[in-house]
Protein backbone atom coordinates (compact mmCIF):
# COMPACT_ATOMS: atom_id res chain seq x y z
CA UNK A 1 0.00 0.00 0.00
CA UNK A 2 1.88 3.43 -1.30
CA UNK A 3 2.88 5.72 1.50
CA UNK A 4 2.48 3.41 4.46
CA UNK A 5 5.88 2.95 6.88
CA UNK A 6 7.39 -0.77 7.29
CA UNK A 7 6.91 -1.95 10.62
CA UNK A 8 10.45 -2.34 12.70
CA UNK A 9 10.37 -5.78 14.22
CA UNK A 10 13.04 -6.76 16.79
CA UNK A 11 14.13 -9.90 17.29
CA UNK A 12 16.08 -10.49 20.95
CA UNK A 13 17.03 -13.17 22.87
CA UNK A 14 20.20 -15.40 24.07
CA UNK A 15 22.50 -17.27 21.56
CA UNK A 16 21.29 -20.41 19.97
CA UNK A 17 17.73 -19.81 20.51
CA UNK A 18 16.87 -19.79 17.03
CA UNK A 19 16.54 -16.24 15.84
CA UNK A 20 18.51 -16.22 13.17
CA UNK A 21 16.48 -19.18 11.61
CA UNK A 22 12.89 -17.39 12.91
CA UNK A 23 14.12 -14.18 11.15
CA UNK A 24 15.28 -16.02 7.69
CA UNK A 25 11.32 -17.89 7.81
CA UNK A 26 10.00 -15.09 8.62
CA UNK A 27 11.26 -12.49 6.08
CA UNK A 28 10.09 -15.19 3.45
CA UNK A 29 6.67 -15.70 4.54
CA UNK A 30 6.33 -11.67 4.83
CA UNK A 31 7.75 -11.47 1.52
CA UNK A 32 5.31 -14.51 0.01
CA UNK A 33 2.46 -13.11 1.65
CA UNK A 34 2.79 -9.65 -0.42
CA UNK A 35 5.24 -7.15 1.51
CA UNK A 36 8.20 -5.93 1.24
CA UNK A 37 10.52 -7.19 4.33
CA UNK A 38 14.17 -7.38 4.64
CA UNK A 39 16.50 -9.38 7.51
CA UNK A 40 19.17 -7.11 9.41
CA UNK A 41 21.51 -8.81 11.99
CA UNK A 42 23.36 -7.05 14.59
CA UNK A 43 26.68 -6.71 15.02
CA UNK A 44 26.49 -6.83 11.44
CA UNK A 45 30.25 -7.73 10.33
CA UNK A 46 31.00 -6.55 7.11
CA UNK A 47 31.73 -2.63 8.01
CA UNK A 48 34.91 -1.50 9.09
CA UNK A 49 33.40 -1.51 13.20
CA UNK A 50 31.68 -4.66 12.38
CA UNK A 51 35.14 -6.04 11.57
CA UNK A 52 36.41 -5.27 14.81
CA UNK A 53 33.30 -6.89 16.69
CA UNK A 54 33.83 -10.11 14.56
CA UNK A 55 37.43 -10.14 15.60
CA UNK A 56 36.36 -9.51 19.63
CA UNK A 57 33.79 -11.90 19.47
CA UNK A 58 35.93 -14.53 17.91
CA UNK A 59 38.55 -13.63 20.73
CA UNK A 60 40.66 -12.99 18.29
CA UNK A 61 41.77 -9.55 19.85
CA UNK A 62 41.10 -8.03 23.15
CA UNK A 63 38.60 -4.14 23.40
CA UNK A 64 38.22 -2.69 26.71
CA UNK A 65 34.63 -3.13 27.91
CA UNK A 66 33.55 0.20 27.59
CA UNK A 67 35.15 0.29 24.19
CA UNK A 68 33.57 -2.07 22.92
CA UNK A 69 30.05 -1.76 24.14
CA UNK A 70 30.61 1.59 22.20
CA UNK A 71 31.37 0.32 18.94
CA UNK A 72 28.33 -2.38 18.86
CA UNK A 73 26.30 1.09 19.24
CA UNK A 74 28.18 2.62 16.75
CA UNK A 75 27.52 -0.74 13.95
CA UNK A 76 23.90 0.20 14.38
CA UNK A 77 23.95 4.09 14.10
CA UNK A 78 26.18 3.30 10.89
CA UNK A 79 23.25 1.64 9.66
CA UNK A 80 20.25 4.34 11.00
CA UNK A 81 20.38 6.21 8.01
CA UNK A 82 19.43 3.30 5.54
CA UNK A 83 16.95 1.86 7.73
CA UNK A 84 15.12 5.14 8.25
CA UNK A 85 14.70 5.29 4.65
CA UNK A 86 13.54 1.67 3.97
CA UNK A 87 11.39 1.90 6.62
CA UNK A 88 9.66 5.27 5.13
CA UNK A 89 9.86 3.51 1.99
CA UNK A 90 7.53 1.23 3.43
CA UNK A 91 10.11 -2.06 3.65
CA UNK A 92 9.22 -4.08 6.68
CA UNK A 93 12.93 -4.77 8.85
CA UNK A 94 13.14 -7.68 10.64
CA UNK A 95 15.94 -7.23 13.25
CA UNK A 96 18.32 -9.93 14.55
CA UNK A 97 19.49 -8.42 17.57
CA UNK A 98 19.18 -4.42 18.10
CA UNK A 99 20.17 -2.55 20.79
CA UNK A 100 18.88 -4.31 23.66
CA UNK A 101 21.08 -6.75 23.09
CA UNK A 102 23.58 -4.28 23.37
CA UNK A 103 22.40 -3.69 27.13
CA UNK A 104 21.68 -6.75 27.87
CA UNK A 105 25.40 -8.51 27.31
CA UNK A 106 27.12 -5.56 28.78
CA UNK A 107 25.42 -5.46 31.83
CA UNK A 108 25.75 -9.16 31.69
CA UNK A 109 29.57 -8.97 32.19
CA UNK A 110 28.65 -6.82 35.47
CA UNK A 111 26.21 -9.53 37.13
CA UNK A 112 28.96 -12.05 37.63
CA UNK A 113 31.96 -13.57 36.72
CA UNK A 114 32.97 -11.28 34.01
CA UNK A 115 36.27 -13.32 33.37
CA UNK A 116 35.45 -16.27 33.07
CA UNK A 117 32.18 -15.85 31.37
CA UNK A 118 33.60 -14.08 28.54
CA UNK A 119 36.32 -16.39 28.33
CA UNK A 120 34.00 -18.95 27.73
CA UNK A 121 34.60 -22.65 25.69
CA UNK A 122 37.57 -23.08 23.32
CA UNK A 123 36.09 -22.76 19.90
CA UNK A 124 33.10 -21.21 20.93
CA UNK A 125 32.91 -17.72 20.36
CA UNK A 126 32.39 -14.86 23.41
CA UNK A 127 29.18 -15.01 25.19
CA UNK A 128 28.94 -18.40 24.27
CA UNK A 129 28.91 -19.81 27.79
CA UNK A 130 25.83 -20.90 30.02
CA UNK A 131 26.03 -18.94 33.04
CA UNK A 132 26.31 -15.44 30.92
CA UNK A 133 23.63 -16.45 28.83
CA UNK A 134 21.59 -16.60 31.58
CA UNK A 135 22.45 -13.42 33.08
CA UNK A 136 21.83 -12.13 29.47
CA UNK A 137 18.39 -13.40 29.69
CA UNK A 138 17.47 -11.74 33.50
CA UNK A 139 19.15 -8.57 31.77
CA UNK A 140 16.42 -8.95 28.49
CA UNK A 141 14.02 -9.20 31.02
CA UNK A 142 14.62 -6.01 33.21
CA UNK A 143 14.55 -4.29 29.73
CA UNK A 144 11.34 -5.44 28.48
CA UNK A 145 9.69 -2.72 30.88
CA UNK A 146 11.10 -0.41 27.90
CA UNK A 147 7.62 0.20 26.42
CA UNK A 148 9.04 2.19 23.55
CA UNK A 149 8.58 -1.54 21.93
CA UNK A 150 5.46 -3.37 21.91
CA UNK A 151 7.43 -6.70 23.66
CA UNK A 152 6.20 -10.50 23.02
CA UNK A 153 7.66 -13.26 24.70
CA UNK A 154 8.00 -16.30 23.03
CA UNK A 155 8.83 -20.26 24.19
CA UNK A 156 11.07 -21.63 21.93
CA UNK A 157 11.02 -24.49 23.20
CA UNK A 158 8.43 -25.29 21.05
CA UNK A 159 8.52 -26.63 17.37
CA UNK A 160 10.51 -24.37 14.11
CA UNK A 161 6.49 -24.77 13.06
CA UNK A 162 5.12 -23.07 15.82
CA UNK A 163 7.19 -20.78 17.07
CA UNK A 164 7.43 -19.50 13.22
CA UNK A 165 3.65 -19.01 12.77
CA UNK A 166 3.32 -17.21 16.43
CA UNK A 167 5.61 -14.41 14.95
CA UNK A 168 4.73 -14.70 11.50
CA UNK A 169 0.90 -13.49 12.82
CA UNK A 170 2.55 -11.04 15.49
CA UNK A 171 4.38 -9.81 12.51
CA UNK A 172 1.19 -9.27 10.27
CA UNK A 173 -0.35 -7.46 13.31
CA UNK A 174 2.55 -4.88 13.48
CA UNK A 175 2.87 -4.23 9.71
CA UNK A 176 -1.37 -3.50 9.12
CA UNK A 177 -0.84 -0.94 12.23
CA UNK A 178 1.29 1.40 11.17
CA UNK A 179 1.01 3.68 13.82
CA UNK A 180 2.26 0.75 16.80
CA UNK A 181 5.23 1.08 18.72
CA UNK A 182 8.10 -1.40 17.09
CA UNK A 183 7.46 -4.80 17.65
CA UNK A 184 10.12 -6.79 20.04
CA UNK A 185 10.09 -10.70 20.41
CA UNK A 186 11.97 -12.09 22.85
CA UNK A 187 13.05 -15.87 22.42
CA UNK A 188 12.63 -17.72 26.25
P1 LIG B 1 25.42 -13.12 17.00
O1 LIG B 1 25.73 -14.48 17.56
O2 LIG B 1 23.94 -12.85 16.92
O3 LIG B 1 26.19 -12.79 15.75
O4 LIG B 1 25.93 -12.07 18.10
N1 LIG B 1 26.16 -8.52 21.22
C1 LIG B 1 25.37 -8.15 20.18
C2 LIG B 1 26.62 -7.61 22.15
O5 LIG B 1 27.34 -7.95 23.09
N2 LIG B 1 26.25 -6.30 22.01
C3 LIG B 1 25.44 -5.86 20.99
O6 LIG B 1 25.13 -4.66 20.89
C4 LIG B 1 24.97 -6.84 20.02
C5 LIG B 1 24.09 -6.41 18.89
C6 LIG B 1 25.50 -10.92 21.45
C7 LIG B 1 27.21 -12.12 18.59
C8 LIG B 1 27.26 -11.71 20.03
O7 LIG B 1 27.27 -10.27 20.15
C9 LIG B 1 26.59 -9.91 21.34
C10 LIG B 1 26.10 -12.18 20.88
MG1 LIG C 1 26.44 -16.16 18.32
Amino acid sequence: MAGRRGALIVLEGVDRAGKSTQGRKLVAALCAAGHRAELLRFPERSTEIGKLLSSYLEKKSELEDHSVHLLFSANRWEHVPSMKEKLSQGVTLVVDRYAFSGVAFTSAKKLGLADAATRGEFGRERYEDRAFQERALQSFQQLMGDSTLNWKVVDASRSIEAVHEEIRALSEDAICNAAQRPLGVLWK
